[in-house]
């Protein structure tokens, strides 16, 4: 059984496709750490201290669940708090390369580590935060894609009233 494990990403903003991973996560380990990557050479839409809320609010229902942001390098997170297992969410087969690619790295720099990939709900597989991004850009309904409270947040971002 896995007692600490991390969900690491970009959560820019968090999306359905992530809750559902999260959700389902959150059941197969005692304690889920979600990592939100606090890098400054991305330029983000959501500061990390906004995207770390917004995690907060959409996952407050899920007791073993804990929002941190990280910087630097994820293994050198893992090994300074004691956590060895990282979830990733796979979608389609364009995420199997770079996936494998940052496992296998990862675990090269941090033997003690490994990855378990989450395989998407069916529902969300064709979800991603640039694509959500996109769609509310043009002022499109973004409903199914994200939770509600991230709506309106996002749509402020584009000066967009709704
Ligand atoms: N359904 C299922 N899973 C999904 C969905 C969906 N609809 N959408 C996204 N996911 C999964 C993704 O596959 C991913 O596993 C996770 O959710 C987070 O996604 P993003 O897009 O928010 O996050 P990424 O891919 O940008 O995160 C990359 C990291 C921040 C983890 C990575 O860059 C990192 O670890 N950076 C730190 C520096 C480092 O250690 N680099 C070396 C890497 S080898």
């Amino acid at each position: 059984n896995v007692k600490k494990a991390i969900y690491p990403g970009s959560f820019d903003p968090v999306t359905l496709g992530h809750l559902d991973v999260i959700e389902r996560s959150a059941k197969m380990v005692d304690h889920l750490i979600v990592g939100v990557l606090n890098n400054n050479t991305k330029s983000p839409l959501f500061s990390v201290d906004e995207r770390v809320n917004m995690l907060n609010e959409v996952t407050s229902h899920l007791p073993n669940v804990e929002v941190v942001s990280f910087r630097g390098l994820l293994v050198d997170f893992m090994e300074k708090n004691g956590i060895d297992v990282t979830i990733r969410g796979l979608r389609a087969i364009t995420d199997f390369e770079y996936e494998l690619q940052m496992a296998q790295t990862n675990h090269a720099v941090y033997p003690d580590m490994d990855t378990i990939f989450l395989t998407t709900n069916l529902k969300y597989a064709y979800l991603s935060s640039s694509i959500v991004k996109e769609v509310a850009m043009y002022g499109g309904d973004i409903h199914k894609f994200v939770p509600e409270c991230v709506i309106p947040r996002i749509y402020e971002k584009y000066g967009i009233t709704k």
